[in-house]
């Protein structure tokens, strides 16, 4: 069974984001097709997507059967009625219903975060003062996460007990608040740091950085800080050396690229393998497997 996931540029389209974690988080990797579109502004892409209609926004998926599923509470809905085996959403009562009204208002509701502060996974800006109208959202983000978690009554760092749908509809408003300083209020804070430190959205991280072009129409105007999430250990491309695997660690493929950490040499079978373990090794277990 194969689907046709059709996503933006990793490091600037919000909902793709959760889409991508909707195949990805729940393991569904080795049954989708992924095609990424990189306009160079939002309004350059609805002529792209003329191939997909009725589909007019990304993320779009198709089913095997062809069914055109053109938007995000569309796709988690259908994934999650086609495979009963996998917990979509939280088995509990109780936590479903609550899980499902918080990702249906992620989808319908904080209008002013979504219009004018765009997710960026490429940097995070100095903390930036919140307008009066993103101040009541903020409120509202926390409320609601903190009300989740104690109706629920989860120890752990998602919302509603192990990781489901409404954490991936909420992780690119984490990566958001993130990138603004947002996260100060205090359950919203643990929540975004655990979104950081996921290692799904450090491999979609991860993949951005080492393939996706700085887009000026998606950038703000702040001075720029450190990434917020955990640092990645580092690494550095090299040209000479000899590699301490035979083969690509994800392909199986002969070696063309090199990087080199901790004074070790490792192969990759291409220049995005390469970059994209560069730019956060530990987010990648079978290249952590040959550290
Ligand atoms: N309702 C859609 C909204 C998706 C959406 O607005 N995507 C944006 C990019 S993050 C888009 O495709 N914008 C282009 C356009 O509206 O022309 C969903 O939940 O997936």
């Amino acid at each position: 069974m194969t689907y046709q996931l059709y996503l933006g540029n990793r490091l600037y389209f919000s909902w793709s984001i959760a889409a991508y974690l909707m195949f990805n988080r729940f393991g569904l990797e080795d049954q989708v097709k992924t095609t990424i579109f990189r306009p160079e502004s939002e309004a350059a892409l609805r002529p792209m997507l003329a191939d997909l209609a009725p589909a007019r926004t990304l993320p779009t998926a198709i089913t095997p059967e062809g069914a055109i599923l053109n938007d995000s509470m569309a796709i988690a809905e259908e994934l999650a009625s086609r495979h009963p085996e996998i917990a979509f959403w939280p088995a509990d009562p109780l936590a479903r219903g609550t899980a499902r009204a918080l990702a249906n208002e992620m989808h319908s509701s904080f209008g002013g975060l979504r219009g004018k502060w765009p997710v960026n996974l490429r940097t995070e800006f100095a903390t930036v003062a919140p307008p009066e109208d993103i101040v009541a959202e903020l409120n509202r983000l926390e409320e609601i996460w903190t009300h989740a978690r104690k109706v629920t009554g989860v120890a752990g760092p998602w919302l509603c007990g192990d990781y489901s749908l409404v954490d991936a509809i909420y992780a690119p408003m984490a990566t958001r608040l993130a990138t603004y300083g947002f996260d100060t209020r205090p359950t919203t804070k643990a929540y975004v740091a655990a979104h950081l430190a996921d290692p799904a959205l450090r491999r979609w991280r991860a993949m951005g950085l080492a393939n996706e072009a700085k887009l000026p129409a998606f950038e703000m105007p702040f001075e720029e800080v450190s990434w917020r999430g955990p640092s990645p250990m580092k690494a550095i491309a090299v040209d000479a050396g000899t590699p301490e695997n035979n083969v690509c660690p994800y392909s199986g493929k002969e070696i063309t690229h090199m990087l080199e950490l901790d004074g070790r040499i490792f192969g990759f079978c291409n220049a995005f393998c390469r970059d994209k373990t560069l730019a956060d090794p530990e987010a990648w277990p079978k290249f952590m497997a040959l550290l």
